[in-house]
């Protein structure tokens, strides 16, 4: 069995509708590139209630929560999307926090992602632009809710071969038109 210690670490940033909302993107993605990280994936994306709920179960019984949920499915902006990011490389984890700061804006290093860009909000929700997994298994957890296993190109997690019968959004096949002649 391979040992767990010497799986690519990985780990799953978002930008939070806020920073979407002010242009941030290439800001961000060129402080992340910092890292000197691999993009293991990525993709835009509505976020529903569940989703948003099933990512921040474990603060469910703070007084903030439902500002956080409204907040990341992007009601409070005009931005209802986040951008997802996968990185890999040694020490993701560690590097990716290190470049966004703490949780509070205003306790962020004043260079950091957060602390460049964060705000706390008159009802003191922080609003900080970013979010990065915290440990291994936050990590773990949190790229297997954002992501399916064929997203992201490197296999990060042992996967299993699954009969799935399920209806979805195909493109309309483009009509073929007829050669114009010269
Ligand atoms: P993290 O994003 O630094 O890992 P968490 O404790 O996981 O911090 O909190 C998730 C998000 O909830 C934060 O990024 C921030 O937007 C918000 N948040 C966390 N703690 C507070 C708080 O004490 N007051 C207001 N908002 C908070
Ligand atoms: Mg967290």
């Amino acid at each position: 069995m391979a040992d767990p210690t010497t799986r690519l670490e990985a780990t799953l940033i978002l930008i939070k509708p806020d920073g979407l909302a002010k242009s941030l993107t290439g800001n961000i993605l060129t402080r992340l590139s910092e890292a000197k990280l691999e993009i293991a994936a990525a993709k835009c994306l509505r976020v529903s209630q569940e989703l948003a709920e099933k990512h921040y179960q474990a603060l469910r019984d703070k007084p903030f929560f439902d500002e956080l949920i409204d907040y990341i499915m992007g009601k409070r902006h005009s931005r209802k999307k986040v951008l997802a990011v996968v990185y890999a490389g040694d020490k993701a984890i560690e590097k990716v926090r290190q470049l966004a700061g703490v949780t509070n804006p205003e306790e962020a290093d004043s260079v950091s992602i957060r602390g460049q860009y964060g705000r706390i909000t008159t009802t003191g929700l922080y609003e900080n632009v970013i979010h990065a997994s915290s440990n291994v298994q936050e990590a773990e957890r949190e790229i297997k809710l954002w992501f399916e296993p064929d997203e992201i190109i490197f296999d990060l997690y042992p996967t299993v071969s699954s009969d799935v019968t399920t209806r979805k959004r195909v493109w309309v096949p483009t009509p073929v038109t007829a050669k114009v002649k010269s």
